[in-house]
């Protein structure tokens, strides 16, 4: 295992960067994907009664890639929906999870999975009350809906509300070119931002922002990310890294370790190849970690926080393998006071704030651009763990 010592604070943060969406264009996997975005605002749309769409009718059974699924209406939008012309969507480990039925929860069938799309305002149903207009760049997000009047919603857990709809899961989501979804929760994109860089911000992006703010750390505190390498991770560390805090990134292989010293990340740790607790013990000055994001989607990971941990440490549970238990000794938990938080992607605000984050050139997506009808074989590579980064499906 190759660790380095901790290089100062300044030292791990990237310079600012004035053209953020290209800057680590050459550092991404070699790839003919170049964004050629050929649909833009505009004030009406032409909308088709059929469409492209990726589609499943039984948890494991076959991916179909859908020539001629149904396009809802604008007539039948019910008030509050949307309809979103979808330009560019993300593929989470989430949507991978939904297809292989590794949750308690049930998703529809058949189901249009995904949500993490960024398109354009196409149709308004009627009677919605909302400041959006057709042509708007929007985000269809992990949260389609809640009903922003219960408890829940009132102290902005809206992703906690009883009748929370969820894109791709229990309504359908953004693996179409034509999306349903709804005014209150789409989040609108800033000014210029590339849709395709958009994209992955709307889950991965939103999601580690908003476990970050639980850590609730002070500057130049340790954070420890495993899982640092995929979609969620390798915004993990630059969010982290833009809020003040030292990194140590944790997962396998070079391609991964390389793509994280690119945004400045030099404490790697490959959990395939050492012992993981020791080697966060050894670059924290045998201390621990004031708090680990555990963004992996394997549950060996949170029995290792819980070891590197130190006293008052948390540990925020992102990653939800299948099967997966918290084991904490309730004794070291007492006597290490340490904070075990699970973190439910974020509310409509923490994606605001996520957006300008990354609008601003402090958080880069890096991923590769794959043709809608790819996303059976994306879900094999992600279940190989071989994706650095996200990929990012073209819906034109
Ligand atoms: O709101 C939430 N809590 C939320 C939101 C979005 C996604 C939770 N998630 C969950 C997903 O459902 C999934 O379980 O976060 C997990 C990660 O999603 P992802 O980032 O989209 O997955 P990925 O791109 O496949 O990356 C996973 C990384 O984990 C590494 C892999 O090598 C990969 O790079 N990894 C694994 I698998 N085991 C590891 C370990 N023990 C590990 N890295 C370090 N230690
Ligand atoms: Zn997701």
């Amino acid at each position: 295992m190759k660790f380095t010592s901790f290089p100062r604070l300044a030292s791990l943060r990237p310079p600012p960067i004035l053209l953020p969406a290209r800057r680590f264009l050459a550092l991404r996997p070699a790839s003919p994907h170049v964004a050629r975005q050929t649909i833009f605002s505009a004030p009406s749309y032409d909308i088709p009664l059929t469409q492209k769409a990726v589609t499943f009718d039984a948890i494991r059974g076959p991916i179909t890639i859908q020539k001629a699924w149904p396009v809802t209406q604008p007539e039948e939008l019910l008030p509050g929906q949307v309809l979103v012309r979808v330009v560019y969507t993300g593929v989470c480990h989430t949507d991978l999870h939904a297809w292989l039925g590794d949750w308690p929860l049930k998703n529809k069938l058949p189901l249009v999975g995904g949500h993490e799309g960024s398109g354009y305002v196409a149709a308004i149903g009627k009677q919605t009350n909302t400041d959006l207009k057709i042509g708007d760049a929007v985000g269809i997000k992990w949260l389609a809906d809640s009903c922003l009047h219960c408890e829940e919603c009132r102290k902005g857990y809206e992703s906690s509300c009883a009748e929370a709809k969820n894109s791709g899961f229990s309504v359908d989501g953004s693996f179409q070119q034509w999306a349903v979804s709804y005014a209150n929760h789409l989040t609108p994109l800033p000014d210029g931002f590339p849709l395709e860089e958009a994209a992955p911000i709307l889950c991965a992006g939103v999601t580690v922002y908003k476990a970050l703010k639980t850590a609730a750390l002070a500057t130049g505190e340790v954070v420890v990310v495993p899982g640092a390498g995929g979609g969620l991770g390798h915004l993990a560390v630059q969010y982290a890294t833009a809020m003040g805090y030292r990194v140590i990134a944790i997962d396998s292989g070079e391609d991964k370790r390389a793509l994280l010293a690119s945004y400045g990340v030099e404490d790697f740790i490959d959990y395939t190849q050492g012992d993981v607790v020791k080697a966060v013990q050894e670059l924290t000055g045998g201390h621990g970690a004031h708090a680990s994001i555990v963004v992996a989607s394997g549950a060996q990971a949170y029995e290792q926080a819980l070891q590197y941990l130190r006293p008052h440490g948390a540990l925020i549970a992102v990653g939800m393998p299948p099967d997966g238990d918290i084991k904490a000794s309730v004794f070291w938990t007492v006597v290490k006071s340490h904070r075990i938080i699970g973190s439910y992607v974020g509310n409509r605000q923490d994606a605001i704030e996520a957006l300008e984050i990354a609008a601003a050139g402090k958080v880069h997506t890096t991923f590769t651009i794959e043709d809608l009808d790819n996303l059976p074989s994306v879900f094999e590579r992600m279940r190989a763990a071989t994706l650095n980064g996200r990929v990012v499906l073209d819906c034109q």
